[in-house]
């Protein structure tokens, strides 16, 4: 964020109150009751939690002991058995068996609505399917798939018999595939035959089939037909969905569970050039994503509620699939783009659906409010009851135009500020209780003692920026980093004495607002999309004629930032057109077209310091046009930055 942005947003002082009436249905009624829970919390965290735990959710055995922390290893609800899969159909199948569960729309346009009884005998035939072909608990099984009901099902699957499930996002190329595969040891990959984006049908199972033949540990592919598309079937190894779950049964009895067995592993960008793998556990991820989607989205029996995420996120596992459908709630997945067939899509799916509460991206906002009023304008958005944003800091003006324009000034706008690693949602307003700022997340979730911290880990005074940091466990943190338990260390405990460091930069206001200003370390946000700098120059270099590579983000009105890179070429090789085009087609190759520089600026050399470091500071001064400020004393060689400077 440029300085001139933190300026302006200092003196953002328009606060929106929730709107009249709104608390009094809400699960969360007002401040007052918001500051209740607080104290609660604070007064009695682990009688807090297990309250909670009791009330909302279904436990095959109670748990002996609420948490067990050893810094920083946390086991909650220790003892205790449950099944993530039954808490999010079984208990629902009485009151709510025939209410849709998950309702989709596919690109092209058809409709499919499964009722939680449907689901549940899907679910059931599909782990089923699983157990035949000789998965069991702990076996993990990659889940790459486009957005479609079943790639619901499969995690609802997985979970149900305590297969971990790795979810791969269906942009990621086959070497990025191949690559989590290997590290998660899957030996079951769940795919499709194609799916739609952009009116193009995305070749997820060729690619799957390059993966696996670099990844041996894969005994066996699911391929649901979905696109119409002709693929290589292997035989013995690669099944059909629809023949395999044709003969199973649709009762499938829920694995009790440890609340701490492994639920899924989800990989995400870090300081490395190799991707983490998020490890979440299944009593603590239950029921924080059960509360958060509860409170923050006031979910009531007869909402719809849309979230706009893939299933190949964190949001999509804890927004799209288990917290709504641990309520009983009905989801909605749209499986295409925004634009297809035209800009105005997602306002007719809200009108055509009837959607009560919809959750989104900044980057969305920013490129609907691009592609103007008119789209909005034409549809009916009167069902609209809340907004939602999540995956980057917001604006205040692509606040202020969600706020007017879709919410037309009646819906509260939740802003989520959470990652892969919380698991759920920590710094948020709740619709009925919080006063909003445009462009502040607000304040924690009850339960959650969040704090901006120097390094040293002493709060800093208001308005003061410094490092974002959680100083308590909460139910669904990240338990490690998968079979790395030193990198989990290193990354998140051991940054800021006694707290789990975010890796955000942030300030809060005198009224204890929290105003979150990005990543202080090498990741950037493309688009919501979580990228590591290291990754993509990992990615360059492993081209032939790269020597060098350096990459930053630069502030872009769209995407949030965009990715600049700066290359040096082996001394035999001449920069042309044509090995740019390459360069940014090998970065596709290697992880996939959301990791596309924007840009790439050669020159002999990267700008150094005499001990060799690469001058990133300046690399990013240099990408977004503004001048070369600050020390430069320190420079190898001036010259550099003149040639890199004309890109
Ligand atoms: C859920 C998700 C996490 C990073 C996080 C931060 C940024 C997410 C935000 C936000 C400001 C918000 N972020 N929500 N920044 N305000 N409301 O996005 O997870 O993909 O792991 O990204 O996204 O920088 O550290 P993930």
């Amino acid at each position: 964020m440029s300085s001139f942005e933190i300026e302006s947003l200092l003196h953002e002082n328009r606060r929106f109150a929730p709107p009249a009436g709104f608390g009094e249905g809400a699960w969360i009624k007002s401040l007052e009751h918001y500051r209740e829970l607080c104290a609660r919390a604070e007064a009695d965290p682990e009688g807090f939690w297990a309250d909670l735990a009791r009330s909302e959710l279904h436990w095959f055995t109670p748990w002996q002991q609420v948490l067990d922390w050893q810094e920083p290893t946390a086991r909650w609800f220790v003892g205790g058995k449950l099944n993530l899969s039954y808490n999010c159909l079984d208990r629902h199948l009485q009151m709510r068996g025939d209410k849709v569960a998950v309702l989709w729309e596919g690109e092209p346009g058809e409709v499919r609505a499964l009722s939680y009884r449907e689901l549940h005998a899907e679910v059931c035939r599909f782990a089923n399917a699983l157990k035949g072909l000789g998965v069991g608990k702990g076996d993990v099984v990659a889940i790459y798939m486009p957005l479609v009901p079943e790639a619901a099902v499969a995690m609802l699957g997985c979970a149900r018999i305590g297969a971990p499930h790795t979810v791969v996002f269906g942009g990621f190329s086959s070497d990025a595939l191949r690559d989590r595969l290997i590290d998660a040891r899957a030996r079951v990959v769940v795919t499709a035959d194609g799916g739609w984006r952009k009116g193009a049908i995305i070749p997820l199972k060729p690619r799957v089939d390059e993966a696996v033949a670099q990844a041996p540990g894969v005994a066996h592919v699911i391929c649901l037909k979905r696109a119409g598309q002709q693929v290589a079937m292997e035989p013995e190894r690669d099944h059909w969905w629809h023949e395999l779950v044709a003969s199973q049964s649709a009762e499938c009895p829920a694995e009790a569970m440890d609340s701490e067995d492994l639920l899924f592993i989800l990989y995400t960008s870090g300081t490395t050039g190799k991707p983490k793998g998020v490890v979440h556990t299944t009593g603590g991820y239950n029921l924080y994503t059960h509360i958060t989607s509860k409170w923050i989205f006031d979910l009531h029996d007869e909402d719809t509620y849309w979230c706009t995420a893939d299933v190949g996120w964190i949001t999509g596992h804890s927004y799209v699939v288990y917290g709504p459908l641990s309520n009983g709630a009905t989801t909605f997945m749209f499986e295409g783009a925004p634009n297809q067939p035209d800009p105005g899509r997602f306002w007719q799916l809200i009108e055509k659906h009837r959607i009560g509460i919809f959750y989104t991206a900044p980057t969305a906002i920013r490129t609907f409010i691009k592609w103007g009023d008119d789209w909005p304008a034409r549809c009916d958005l009167s069902s609209l009851r809340l907004l939602g944003t999540v995956g980057e800091p917001i604006n205040p003006e692509a606040w202020m135009w969600y706020y007017r324009v879709i919410g037309q000034e009646r819906c509260p706008i939740v802003d989520t500020w959470w990652q892969t690693e919380t698991g759920g949602i920590m710094i948020t307003p709740l619709p009925g209780a919080t006063t909003t700022k445009p462009g502040s997340a607000t304040m924690p979730f009850p339960g959650i003692v969040a704090d901006v911290v120097d390094r040293e880990g002493n709060s800093c005074p208001p308005n003061q920026g410094g490092y974002l940091v959680v100083r308590r466990p909460w139910p669904s943190m990240l338990r490690t980093v998968y079979r790395d338990p030193e990198r989990y260390r290193q990354n998140y405990w051991s940054q800021i004495p006694h707290a789990y460091f975010a890796g955000d930069g942030a300030r809060r206001d005198e009224e204890g607002y929290f105003w979150v200003m990005g990543r202080v370390d090498d990741v950037i946000n493309v688009s919501g999309h979580r990228l590591g700098t290291m990754e993509i120059e990992s990615a360059l270099v492993s081209h032939p004629a790269v020597a060098e590579a350096a990459v930053v983000g630069r502030p872009d009105e769209l995407k949030g930032e965009a990715i600049v890179a700066f290359v040096t070429v082996e001394s035999e090789v001449e920069m042309t057109p044509q090995l740019l085009d390459e360069l940014r087609a090998h970065v596709v190759k290697e992880i996939g077209a959301l990791a596309r520089p924007e840009e790439i600026r050669y020159a002999e050399a990267l700008p150094k310091t005499r001990s060799g470091k690469i001058m990133r500071r300046l690399l990013r001064s240099l990408a977004s046009g503004s001048d070369l400020t600050g020390d430069t004393s320190t420079l190898e060689d001036r010259s550099v930055l003149e040639k890199l400077r004309e890109g």
